[in-house]
């Protein structure tokens, strides 16, 4: 019977899957290539690792790969529930204290391969990672949106690895017990934005002052597949230091210490990578916690074993 050897973890909450053996063959071949072999010819896999009943809706799968750029030492490439992401922080810190975990890791620093450009990702000897992203920048500042129901709704575009429109004048309440009017809120300027000629806006990101002592702001971030990101989103906070960065809001080198949806943070920071084009590159720093370790097995004869797909 065919297994699936994985180890889980979270970070600040959010859970990773980091698949070690037993996933599919990409072959060779820049990792954005690969991403489309994945989804093309191997999606059930995506299904079976991530979604019930071996899974949910909140975890990101990790699937290791041989890099393609030569200076990195491994590759990455991230899912979920409904598809592929360019790039997931909170997934690359559970992937080092994984790899940490499993003693295939030791204190420093490495680069990694991923589908949209290479990060580096390093580990100190207390467990502490810190994840130099992508290239990140604003695209648009100040978009008005008009959602069916709601209104108009105000935001900035930026890519901090993944897309994401950034709201921070709305009137909702960010606490647990509002998480169904934020993720109804989420999903229309979703598709209202996508809609509205952003089709590749796939995260909302609504922040709101932070009662944390020492945190800037909390944030919800609704993530593709409806879940809401329980870490405050590496890839959503470098969307958010490249908007601070342009504002003229963060400066060089300083810590914007993002709470998220339940309570955990990351500290970020960044460089600029191009001042005059207003691109960064944003450095994410968190911690994640192993939670198991499993072997999954691809029963031929479980009705749902590539797993339960909308
Ligand atoms: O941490 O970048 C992130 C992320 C993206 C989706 C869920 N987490």
């Amino acid at each position: 019977m065919p297994t699936i050897r994985v180890i889980d973890s979270h970070t600040g909450g959010e859970p990773t899957r980091l698949v070690l053996d037993g996933g599919p063959d990409l072959g060779e071949g820049p990792l954005e290539e690969r991403v489309r072999r994945f989804r093309e010819h191997f999606d059930a896999y995506r299904s079976a690792i991530v979604n019930e009943p071996r899974g949910s809706d909140t975890l990101v799968g990790a699937l290791l790969v041989k890099p393609h750029r030569a200076d990195c030492a491994l590759g990455v490439i991230f899912f979920n529930n409904v598809g592929y992401l360019g790039m997931c922080g909170h997934g690359t810190i559970g992937l080092i204290a994984s790899l940490s975990y499993a003693g295939d890791l030791a204190p420093g620093a490495i680069k990694i391969d991923t589908p949209v450009g290479a990060i580096e990702a390093s580990l100190s000897a207390d467990g502490e990672i810190s994840v130099d992203n992508v290239v990140s920048y604003r695209s648009a500042r100040q978009l008005a949106v008009n959602v069916p129901g709601i209104g108009e709704v105000i935001g900035d575009v930026a890519w901090g690895g993944n897309w994401f429109f950034l709201i921070s004048q709305h009137d909702q309440i960010i606490d647990l017990q509002h998480v169904d009017a934020l993720t109804d809120f989420t999903w229309r300027v979703r598709a209202a934005i996508n809609a509205q000629g952003h089709p590749l806006v796939d995260h909302i990101e609504l922040f709101a002052p932070s009662l944390k002592p020492g945190a800037h702001s909390r944030n919800f971030v609704l993530c593709p597949g409806k879940a809401y990101d329980r870490s405050p989103c590496g890839t959503g906070t470098s969307a958010k230091l490249a908007c601070l960065a342009a504002d003229g809001k963060l400066l060089e080198g300083d810590s914007w210490v993002q709470e998220s949806f339940i309570g955990s943070t990351f500290v970020g920071r960044f460089r600029w990578r191009d001042r005059a084009k207003g691109e960064i590159v944003p450095t994410i720093t968190g911690t994640a916690h192993v939670t198991g370790e499993t072997v999954l097995r691809l029963d031929p004869k479980d009705p749902f074993c590539w797993g339960i797909r909308a």
